[in-house]
């Protein structure tokens, strides 16, 4: 891969690593391009989740590169740029589960990016905010509808309309992280412990009945579950399952 994204895989984990770090891993043309392409290495079956993270000591991310936005955007330019965040749901819709790893600031961009993960972990010196309306734009990737689905109405509003940063301590208290940890490596090593011993399968339904039912009416979302669910009796990983339980090991999935 290219220079702005580290892409790595090892032990069934994809990395990708935002590499500007003199620039707080601003999101420029480059690294949108080349995270266009990344995220698709979740397809490659050896890959079992995806984990995202920030290169350098001061940040995961610090937003679109506003260097960029000068000078005021033609209609063409403007959707142009537009494809070019498509990556975002892409990354949202992958079927395996995402983690972004956040340290130091994570903000703008960088929180929409964080967003379209599913789990969110950051240690104490992460710093979250979507200061878009303080550089007259609003959240563009995302922001606007994922923050509040994540947080709720309230603390989203206030971040957004305030522009205002927020600590890891209240990130953790409103749920935009799951986890405060002192130590990311160890954090992500224990995640990706755990996504290595589920059913891919199971784990790439149960993320679509969470993901695709909170946006149904309830009566639609259990007709959902219901359906996944079934198609998961039919799968050789369950027998696997029932019998790794009963003969006391580990049990060893494949996916079918
Ligand atoms: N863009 C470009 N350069 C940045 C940057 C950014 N977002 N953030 C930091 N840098 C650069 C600085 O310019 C500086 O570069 P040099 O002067 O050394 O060349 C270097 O990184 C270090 O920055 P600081 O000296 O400011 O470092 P500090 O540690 O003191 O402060 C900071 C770090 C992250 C708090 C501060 O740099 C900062 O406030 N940065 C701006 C954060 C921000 O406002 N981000 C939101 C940008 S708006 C779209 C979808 C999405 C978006 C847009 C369109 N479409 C679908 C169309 C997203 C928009 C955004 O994210």
């Amino acid at each position: 891969m290219g220079e702005t994204v580290r892409v790595e895989v090892g032990g069934g984990v994809a990395t990708l690593t935002l590499n500007r770090p003199a620039a707080r891993n601003a999101i420029n043309a480059d690294m949108r391009r080349e995270l266009t392409a990344a995220v698709e290495i979740a397809d490659d079956p050896a890959v079992r989740a995806l984990v995202i993270r920030g290169a350098g000591e001061k940040a995961f991310c610090a937003g679109a590169d506003i260097k960029e936005f000068v000078p005021p955007a033609s209609l063409v330019d403007a959707r142009e740029e537009r494809v070019g965040w498509r990556w975002v749901d892409a990354l949202a819709a992958c079927r395996k589960p995402t983690v972004a790893a956040i340290h130091g600031y994570c903000l703008g961009g960088g929180l929409e990016l964080a967003l379209a993960c599913d789990i969110r972990i950051a240690t104490a010196d992460a710093v979250f905010g979507l200061p878009e309306v303080r550089r007259a734009i609003i959240p563009g990737a995302g922001g606007t509808q994922r923050l509040p689905r994540v947080v709720g109405l309230g603390p989203a509003l206030r971040m957004i309309l305030t522009g205002e940063h927020v600590d890891a301590q209240e990130a953790h208290r409103i749920g935009l992280v799951s986890e405060v940890v002192p130590d990311l490596d160890a954090a992500v090593g224990r995640l990706a412990a755990a996504f290595l011993r589920v059913g891919p399968r199971a784990v790439a339904y149960a993320k679509e009945a969470v993901t695709r039912g909170v946006n149904l009416p309830l009566s639609e979302g259990l007709r959902l579950e219901g359906e996944l669910s079934t198609l998961l009796t039919t799968t050789q990983d369950r027998v696997e399952g029932a019998a790794a339980f009963a003969e006391r090991r580990d049990p060893a999935y494949t996916g079918r």
